[in-house]
């Protein structure tokens, strides 16, 4: 018993063999990764794992919460009214999701490699609950590398799959957290044993220790983090060599996620004749001079991007609630901005109740003291405090009073 941990491969929970199964198979088969000390490192140790483990179950803890933050404020139930404020409020959760997810890239694979051996474990199946926890870590493995393959490439908006990428996260996303407590509980004495044992000293042996591993791994969640985080913290911005954007490069300083020219809004945005129109009991519609004339506000508020990137920019045009009351809406209405774009997911978006009546809440006309650029939603945007960017619709030709 003493030598549990100084063993490179810990022996498993101390189950007694089931016969007859294990005992039927015959030793020849014990080849390759099969054969007793197939693996030689003394790093495949469960105090490894646990340690490493701790610090990828805080990392996806994390990005489980502010992912379903996300979740909710992007499809928000009936029942729930998104708040508007803090302004920052999304920012905040979606740089620690992207965030968090980064970091657990290379904890995960550290993780993965520290166990691997048990892949090989000896007889593959002891017993029924054993298959069963076989079963359930590869749920857990296949649902983490999921999670988090799928929300790295939808960064980079890389979409190679035909499902639809939020929905399918979010529910891969219970999985994952769910068979990661069954993990937990199923672990909870080989925990316990590891840490109970955490001051022996490490077996003597070649190669890197253990604390040369977690450093190694310390720095590289350090690198990737520096190297990305700058997407979302502007004065790390010169370090932001690994993301896809830099949050101050774009037109009028200001990244584009979809271009005119991508919506197809080029010839309808720049056509003359537009108007808005708002729709609800008192319907009006107004030019572009027509808008510029009524009071202007001004708004310093971020786009965050789901994808990680957000940048703050000084906005100015109209209220929304200006807009709101002289529609005749009700003061708990909430509302519809409709998009000149034709087809895609967001075309239009809904403004729940708090972002209608706040008051920095705005139609803008223009972006860091310039008329909005084409590519910036021109003539007239919908950007609205403690929201997903994705509704933050652009080139908005029609507001509608819901309810
Ligand atoms: N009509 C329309 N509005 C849109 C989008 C779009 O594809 N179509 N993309 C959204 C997304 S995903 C983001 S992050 C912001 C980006 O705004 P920006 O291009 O001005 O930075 O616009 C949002 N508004
Ligand atoms: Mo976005």
């Amino acid at each position: 018993m003493a030598s549990r941990l100084a063993d490179p491969l810990p022996e498993p929970l101390p189950e007694p063999l089931p016969e007859p199964l294990p005992a039927a198979l015959p030793a020849a088969l014990r080849r390759g990764p099969f054969r007793p000390g197939a693996f030689r490192s003394r790093l495949h140790t469960a105090l490894v794992a646990v340690h490493i483990g701790r610090w990828l179950g805080g990392a996806v803890a994390v990005c489980f919460v502010t992912g379903l933050v996300s979740h909710f404020l992007q499809q928000p139930p009936a029942w729930l009214t998104v708040p508007s404020r803090p302004v920052w409020g999304y920012r905040l959760t979606q740089g620690l999701h992207v965030g968090t997810g980064i970091a657990a890239i290379p904890l995960l694979l550290a993780k993965l490699w520290t166990v691997y051996p048990r892949l090989w474990a000896w007889p593959p199946v002891r017993s029924l609950p054993h298959a069963v926890e076989r079963l359930s870590v590869f749920v857990l493995v296949s649902s983490v590398v999921f999670e988090l393959a799928t929300g790295l490439v939808n960064t980079v908006q890389w979409y190679p799959w035909a499902f639809y990428f939020p929905r399918a996260h979010y529910y891969v996303g219970w999985v994952a957290v769910g068979s990661i407590g069954i993990h937990l509980a199923v672990k909870l004495p080989v925990i316990a044993a590891a840490l109970a044992d955490r001051h022996r000293p490490e077996p003597p042996g070649t190669g890197l220790s253990r604390r040369g591993l977690l450093v190694s791994v310390a720095a590289a969640v350090g690198a990737v983090t520096l190297t990305t985080v700058g997407q979302t913290v502007g004065p790390l911005r010169r370090l932001d060599l690994l993301a896809p954007r830099r949050p101050d490069i774009g037109p009028q300083g200001l990244p584009v996620n979809r271009t005119a020219a991508q919506a197809q809004v080029g010839r309808l945005a720049r056509d003359t004749g537009y108007r808005l129109v708002v729709d609800g009991p008192r319907p009006f519609s107004l030019s572009l001079a027509e808008l510029r004339a009524l009071p202007q506000h001004e708004a310093e508020l971020p786009i965050t991007c789901v994808e990680g990137w957000s940048a703050t920019a000084r906005w100015r045009g109209v209220r929304l609630r200006d807009l709101l009351d002289r529609a005749g809406a009700p003061a708990d209405a909430q509302a519809r901005a409709v998009s000149l774009e034709r087809t895609g997911l967001y075309t239009s978006s809904v403004i729940g109740r708090a972002h209608a009546r706040d008051e920095l809440t705005l139609l803008a006309l223009e972006v860091n003291g310039e008329p909005l650029a084409l590519d910036h939603g021109y003539p007239l945007r919908l950007i609205a405090p403690n929201r997903p960017g994705v509704l933050q619709t652009k080139w908005v030709r029609r507001l509608e009073v819901l309810q």
